[in-house]
């Protein structure tokens, strides 16, 4: 009962802040994102009747005891599921460098939830494997499929009309993500801690809510119309609203560096040259620079010599799930 999958991260561009169900890993908006073609995580699942626990090794070695533990919950809903009580070994390969700026809980748990689900030859259609990885992370629900990827939040109160749908795939719009990476030394705050402090304490929070589903719609028609600017445009604004709902925290969550800023002035100012180029950034310093493959060039050459830039990471859309 042994089945392998591979699943790469996501980067949103409409952002999923906030969550009404932290169980059930219920958002308060729905959201956006560009599944990517460089970092993956590879995640072999087996049940075995032999087992008196599970296990979980991360990168070839015994993972921690809260990032095992995550597994286990997880591997839980997976059992409820298929009406099992056997234990698995899961083996997971990150190929989310922690410091190229992506969380890996989405490509992490999107690919456990694969795999899982198909060594107990669970017959689970999309949508189902997208709530399924939901509970997981948020996030992760993306990941299920290629390309442009929306997040419906649902709201019924059992999560299942909460889950992702594909808008276009990786082959029908093909952008350029950068992922600029800054020295940082910063202690971080999750995301899972900093969209629940902005929700309960942050006065911006509700401004996020009346304006996050127009710009989820704006996002989608200039998606639908191929309308790089429109949607660059959109995705920045959005993540700097996003940022200015922790800025009203208590305590404040700020996660801008210096070198966050010198990067934003660099897109401003390419921008000003002439040339479509757009940020956004999400839970953490590092920078996510978009624009067209023609510019791939100019802006990443550009960018590279700003002091604070420590390596920059070409992606473009890429797959949704795939079995190995
Ligand atoms: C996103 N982020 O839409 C947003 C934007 C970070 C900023 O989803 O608690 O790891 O596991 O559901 O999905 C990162 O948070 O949080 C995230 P949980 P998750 O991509």
């Amino acid at each position: 009962m042994k089945a392998a999958a591979r699943a790469n991260t996501n980067i949103a561009l409409i952002k999923y802040w906030g969550k009404r169900d932290e169980k059930l890993f219920l958002p308060m908006n729905s959201s956006l994102s560009i599944t990517l073609d460089r970092f993956y995580t590879e995640t072999s699942v087996e049940f075995r009747e032999e087992l008196k626990s599970d296990v979980f090794l991360l990168n070839n070695k015994p993972a921690g005891e809260a990032e095992a533990n995550k597994v286990f919950r997880f591997l839980d809903n997976i059992r409820k599921l298929a009406g099992t009580k056997m234990y698995a070994v899961v083996i997971s390969e990150n190929m989310v460098p922690t410091a190229a700026g992506f969380a890996s809980s989405a490509s992490g748990f999107a690919a456990l939830a694969a795999a899982g689900v198909k060594a107990l030859n669970l017959n689970l259609n999309e949508k189902e494997l997208s709530i399924l990885a939901r509970q997981g992370s948020g996030s992760a629900c993306r990941s299920i499929y290629g390309g442009y990827v929306e997040w419906q939040k649902g709201e019924r109160g059992d999560g299942m009309d909460s889950y992702a749908n594909q808008l276009l795939t990786e082959k029908d719009l093909d952008i350029c993500i950068l992922s600029v990476l800054v020295e940082s030394n910063q202690k971080k705050i999750s995301s899972r801690e900093g969209m629940k402090r902005t929700v309960e304490t942050s006065p911006f929070y509700s401004g996020w809510l009346d304006t996050v589903e127009k710009d989820l719609e704006k996002a989608k028609e200039a998606i639908r119309n191929r309308d790089f600017q429109s949607l660059g445009e959109t995705a920045e604004a959005n993540a700097l609203k996003m940022h200015a709902t922790m800025l009203g925290a208590k305590p404040p969550v700020l996660y801008w560096q210096s070198g966050t800023m010198e990067i934003i002035h660099q897109v401003q100012s390419l921008r000003m040259s002439g040339i479509k180029v757009y940020f956004t950034i999400d839970a953490g310093p590092n920078v996510k620079v978009l624009c067209l493959p023609k510019d791939e060039q100019k802006v990443s050459d550009t960018l590279m010599k700003l002091p604070a830039v420590k390596q920059i990471i070409t992606c473009h859309p890429g797959s949704g799930i795939t079995y190995v």
